[in-house]
């Protein structure tokens, strides 16, 4: 049964509450160092026993740490202020002060960070167990005693510890896929996707079934597979942010092969193909770097005579094949391509630029995903007083 334009309008609007997160900000606070100790040693018989007071520990880092259990950033819509421990102060007897907890973030492997504020590129998150210190828990203070020289005996001063960091910033998650489906809604990407992999995608004979990206894992022979990436079709304008398609090409830009499909029946492939090129192209002008595959689709509802009749007018300089994910025509032809093409050196070394974000444009997609609230978070000031004798006096950082 096919579905009315009002249910798929309310379709997209449900989307928007989909479990499908490519897009979290968070408050990150690093932990403050602890500060170094002005004790002074005063025992029985040594009335002047010099300093004695210990280095604070370490404030706490914020850590990213890549986890291939986890496919969506859903679970830090729940934790979005990701605070680490303060270091604690040094005491006497040159006791250390304990570092504070470094606040571990799991995410996704292929997350990419950016500064909320200024749309700046921080850092990515690619493998399984990586991890990438966010922000640096501040450096705790040395006590007093290192401080003791010939000449001064007793310094009551010490080191305070280094401050902490704050930064609101946004994740975003692009999947990590090597061969990424480009093409119109109702191409047959999906379809293609459920036919070759274990993936089971919805499909339907409307446009934008698809509406978050599916990853299926395609098997190739002697064991080896490869990684397809399903994305919701793009139509003309998608670049401006028509359609779903803008949200989700950035899924698509670390995938080191495109394979366009073009229904058989469209009205001029070639010209289908010029416009998904230039969609692309004006999302990011790098992904015409990648290598392009076409696969013509539905092809069994063409005979011979009209696939000879078609083929002089494919886009010349990409390998094409004619498929059919209904009678399997192609199929393998396809994954020989694709294989062969994922393969040569030229396309291995794939390295995007993460560009920073246009911020006005970054502000409006997070509006539609609900994630612009303000994190701004107000702690409480919990330095510790704690066992100064004496009037507390600060060594610079600097200084040392
Ligand atoms: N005859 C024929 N129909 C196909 C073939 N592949 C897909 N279709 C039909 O085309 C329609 C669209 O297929 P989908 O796989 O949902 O298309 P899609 O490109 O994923 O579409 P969106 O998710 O909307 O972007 C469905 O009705 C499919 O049954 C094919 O090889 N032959
Ligand atoms: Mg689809």
């Amino acid at each position: 049964m096919g579905m009315s334009a009002h249910d798929h309008i309310e379709n997209l609007l449900i989307m928007a509450e989909s479990n499908f997160v490519d897009y979290v900000k968070i408050y990150c606070r690093s932990g403050k160092g602890g500060r170094g100790s002005t004790h002074m040693r005063r025992e029985k018989y040594t009335p002047n026993g010099g300093p004695d007071g210990g280095d604070g520990g370490r404030g706490g880092h914020v850590i990213l740490r890549g986890n291939r259990n986890y496919w969506t950033l859903l679970h830090l819509r729940y934790d979005r202020h990701a605070m680490a421990g303060h270091g604690e102060s040094g005491s006497k007897n040159r006791s250390f002060g304990k570092d504070g907890a470094d606040k571990i973030i799991e995410v996704p492997c292929g997350t990419v960070v950016y500064n909320a504020e200024t749309g700046e590129y921080v850092c990515d998150v690619t493998e399984h167990g990586q991890e990438v210190i966010l922000l640096k828990g501040g450096r705790g203070g040395l006590g007093n005693w290192h401080f003791k020289t010939a000449t001064r005996q007793a310094p009551r001063f010490a080191q305070p510890g280094e401050p902490m960091q704050e930064m609101t910033v946004i994740l975003e998650l692009k999947l990590l896929a090597d061969v990424g489906l480009v093409g119109f809604p109702n191409a047959g990407k999906s379809t293609l996707l459920s036919a070759i992999s274990a993936a089971k995608p919805k499909i339907a004979d409307y446009p934008f079934t698809t509406l978050e990206p599916n990853l299926g894992i395609v098997s190739y022979r002697d064991g080896q597979s490869f990684v397809m990436a399903d994305i919701p079709g793009i139509i003309e304008g998608a670049s401006e942010g028509k359609g779903l398609g803008l949200r989700f090409l950035r899924h698509i830009e670390r995938n080191s092969l495109l394979l366009f499909m073009i229904p058989a029946d469209s009205d001029d492939i070639r010209k289908d193909y010029e416009v998904l090129l230039n969609e692309l192209k004006t999302f990011n002008p790098e992904m015409l770097d990648k290598q392009r595959v076409l696969a013509v689709t539905k092809s069994d509802m063409l005979d011979q005579e009209l696939m000879d009749e078609i083929e002089p007018t494919l886009p010349e300089g990409i390998p094409h094949v004619f498929i059919s994910s209904v009678s399997g025509l192609g199929i393998s032809v396809l994954k020989d391509i694709l294989w062969t093409e994922l393969n040569k050196e030229s396309n291995k070394i794939e390295a995007i630029v993460h560009r920073p974000k246009d911020v006005s444009r970054l502000q409006q997609e997070l509006k539609d995903m609900g994630e612009d609230e303000e994190l701004d978070y107000e702690y409480e000031d919990d330095s510790d007083e704690d066992d100064l004798d004496y009037e507390y006096e600060e060594e610079d950082w600097e200084d040392k």
